[in-house]
C-alpha cells in the first residue's frame, strides 16, 4: 500500500508548490512504496531560507543541548530500526539483514556525533605578548545543504547531517530520488526528537532541479554531496563558481588482493560479501580481484561455484542472498558494461545477464557476473555499480600494488595475506583512503575516517575524529587584557625586562 509523503519545511509537513507527485518504487517488485511531493525551485528556496533564519537561532544553543537532540533521534530509530528496515528493502532493495545495518549505522552516527556535543574540542597557544591569549574555536559554516544516493538511505544522510546539526548548522536535504521515502522517516525521526522549525528541512525533486538550485543558492554555505563521479564534477563545478564549500564523496573502483600464501577460503568469502553484497552498489564495493598466479586457478575453482549458488529474490525473504538493483537504469547500465566487457574481450566465467524467469521478471535483477579481464579493460576501469566481478592476474606484490592503484579511484582496498612483511607493505603502498587486511573492502565503522584519493573526492573525509572538519570552519579569537596597545612582530616583551 502506498503512502504520501511530505515535505518538511520550516516545521512544516508541506505538499509541493507545483502540487505534482511522483512515485517511489520497490525494485524488486514494480510496485510503488510512496507517493513523493515533486519539490520546485521555489520549494528549495523556502527550504534554504527556513534553514538560514533558523540557524541564526541553532547556533546559540549550546552544543550538548544539540546534542540532546541527537540522542533522543538515535533512541527513536532504535525503537523503529525492524519497522523502518523493512520499508527500507522495500524501497531500496538491499536484503533485509543489510536494511537492519543501514540503520543500525544511521544510530551509530548519531551516538557519536551526540557525543561531540560534549567535545568539539577548539585549542589554545601560547602569545608573543603578555596578558594577552588565544584560542581557536569551531564556528558551524550556516546552511549546508545535503544531497545524498540511494544505496545507504538512511547511514549516509546520517553521515552528513548529525555532524552538521551537533556543530550547530541547519539542514537543507534533498536525497536521492529513488529513496525519499526513507529520507523522510529519518528526518520525521529528527523532527521527532525536537529539532526546532527550519533546523532540518527536506526536499524531493531531481537534481538538475532541486538540486541545482541549492547549489547555486546565494545562502547554501556548504554542499556535502555523495554519488557518481561524474555529478560530483558538476556540484563542484557550479558551487565552486559560487566558492561554497563543497565536500565530495564519489565513486570507486575497489579491488581485494589474494596473495599466494593466503587463506583462500576466508578470501572468497570476503569477495563474495564485497562484490556481492547490496548487489555492488556500495561506492566500497569490490569490483576487481588482483590474485596471484600461482593461486588463480584454486581460487576460482572455490569462487565460482559460489557465486552460482547465491539466491536472487525479493530482500524481505531472509533467504535471499542477492537483491535486486535499484532500478531500470541501473540494470541498464550494467547489461551495456557487461557487453563493453565481451567486446573488449574479457572472458565471462559466470552471469553476464537480466534474470526474466518468474517472480524476478518484475523486478531489476541482474545475474551476479564474473569475468577475467586485463587491468586496463573498461570494465576493470571504471565503476559500475552493480554485481560485476573482475578478476586480474599478477606474478607478485608489487605488480598487484601497482594495479591496484592504476584506476582513477581510490576509495578501499584489501589483501589476503598471512605474510606480515607482505601485509605491512601493502599498508604503506596502496593509495586508497581505506585498506583492509583480511577482511573484504566493505564493512567501514563510523569512528573511523570515510573517504578516498583521486576522483573518489575533493580530499575530505567523513565521519571519524574527522566530522566536524566539512561542517564546521575554525575561528581563531586574541583577547588582550593588558590594557595597552600591544604590536604583534615588533614589541619585544624580553627586551623591557
Ligand atoms: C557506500 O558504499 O556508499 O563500508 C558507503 C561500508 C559501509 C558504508 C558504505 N559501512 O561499506
Amino acid at each position: 500500500m502506498a503512502e504520501t509523503i511530505k515535505m518538511l519545511i520550516n516545521g512544516e509537513w508541506v505538499e509541493s508548490s507545483s502540487g505534482e507527485y511522483f512515485d517511489s518504487i520497490n525494485p524488486a517488485t514494480g510496485e510503488v512504496v510512496a507517493r513523493v511531493p515533486r519539490a520546485t525551485r521555489e520549494d528549495a528556496d523556502r527550504g534554504v531560507r527556513a534553514a538560514y533564519e533558523a540557524q541564526k537561532k541553532w547556533r546559540r544553543v549550546p552544543a550538548p543541548h544539540r546534542a540532546e537532540v541527537l540522542f533522543r533521534v538515535a533512541r527513536i530509530l532504535e525503537q523503529r530500526k525492524e519497522e523502518l528496515a523493512r520499508k527500507l528493502t522495500q524501497e531500496m532493495g538491499k536484503v533485509i539483514a543489510e536494511a537492519r545495518g543501514d540503520l543500525q549505522e544511521a544510530i551509530d552516527m548519531s551516538y557519536f556525533a551526540a557525543g561531540e556535543g560534549r567535545r568539539m574540542h577548539g585549542m589554545t597557544a601560547p602569545v608573543e605578548m603578555p596578558n594577552k591569549f588565544t584560542m581557536s574555536v569551531r564556528d558551524p559554516v550556516g546552511v549546508v545543504a545535503v544531497i545524498t544516493p540511494w544505496n545507504f538511505p538512511t547511514a549516509i544522510p546520517s553521515w552528513k547531517m548529525m555532524p552538521a546539526l551537533v556543530a550547530g548548522n541547519a539542514v537543507v536535504f534533498k536525497p536521492a530520488s529513488d529513496t525519499p521515502l526513507l529520507a523522510y522517516e529519518l528526518v520525521r525521526a529528527l523532527n521527532d526528537a525536537g529539532a526546532p522549525p527550519g533546523v532540518v528541512n527536506i526536499i524531493y525533486g531531481s537534481g538538475s532541479v532541486v538540486g541545482d538550485a541549492l547549489l547555486e543558492h546565494p545562502l547554501v554555505n556548504l554542499v556535502t554531496f555523495t554519488g557518481s563521479s561524474d555529478v560530483g564534477r558538476h556540484v563542484a563545478e557550479v558551487a565552486g563558481r559560487h566558492l561554497k564549500r563543497v565536500s565530495l564523496e564519489l565513486g570507486g573502483k575497489n579491488a581485494i588482493t589474494i596473495m599466494d600464501d593466503a587463506d583462500l577460503d576466508l578470501a572468497v568469502e570476503g569477495v563474495l560479501w564485497s562484490a556481492f553484497g547490496t548487489t555492488g552498489q556500495r561506492c566500497t564495493a569490490c569490483s576487481r580481484v588482483i590474485v596471484h598466479e600461482k593461486v588463480k586457478k584454486a581460487f576460482l575453482d572455490r569462487l565460482i561455484p559460489r557465486v552460482e549458488a547465491l539466491r536472487l529474490g525479493n530482500g524481505l525473504d531472509p533467504n535471499t542472498d542477492v537483491g535486486p538493483l535499484v532500478n531500470a537504469s541501473q540494470l541498464k547500465t550494467v547489461d551495456e558494461y557487461v557487453q563493453i566487457g565481451i567486446k573488449e574481450g574479457a572472458k565471462l566465467l559466470t552471469g553476464g545477464h537480466p534474470v526474466t524467469d518468474g517472480e524476478l521478471a518484475r523486478g531489476f535483477f541482474y545475474a551476479p557476473t564474473v569475468f577475467e579481464t586485463t587491468p586496463d579493460m573498461r570494465i576493470a576501469q571504471e565503476e559500475i555499480f552493480g554485481p560485476v566481478l573482475s578478476v586480474i592476474t599478477v606474478k607478485d606484490l608489487d605488480e598487484a600494488i601497482e594495479v591496484n592503484n592504476g584506476v582513477a579511484y581510490g576509495l578501499s582496498s584489501s589483501i589476503y595475506t598471512q605474510d606480515i612483511n607482505k601485509a605491512f607493505k601493502a599498508m604503506r603502498d596502496l593509495t586508497t583512503g581505506i585498506v583492509y587486511v583480511n577482511a573484504g573492502t566493505i564493512g567501514a565503522e563510523i569512528h573511523m575516517p570515510f573517504g578516498g584519493t583521486r576522483n573518489t573526492g575533493n580530499g575530505h573525509r567523513e565521519a571519524g575524529h574527522t566530522l566536524l572538519d566539512n561542517v564546521t570552519e575554525w575561528k581563531t579569537i586574541y583577547v588582550d587584557f593588558s590594557g595597552r596597545l600591544q604590536k604583534a612582530q615588533i614589541d619585544n616583551p624580553v627586551s623591557t625586562l
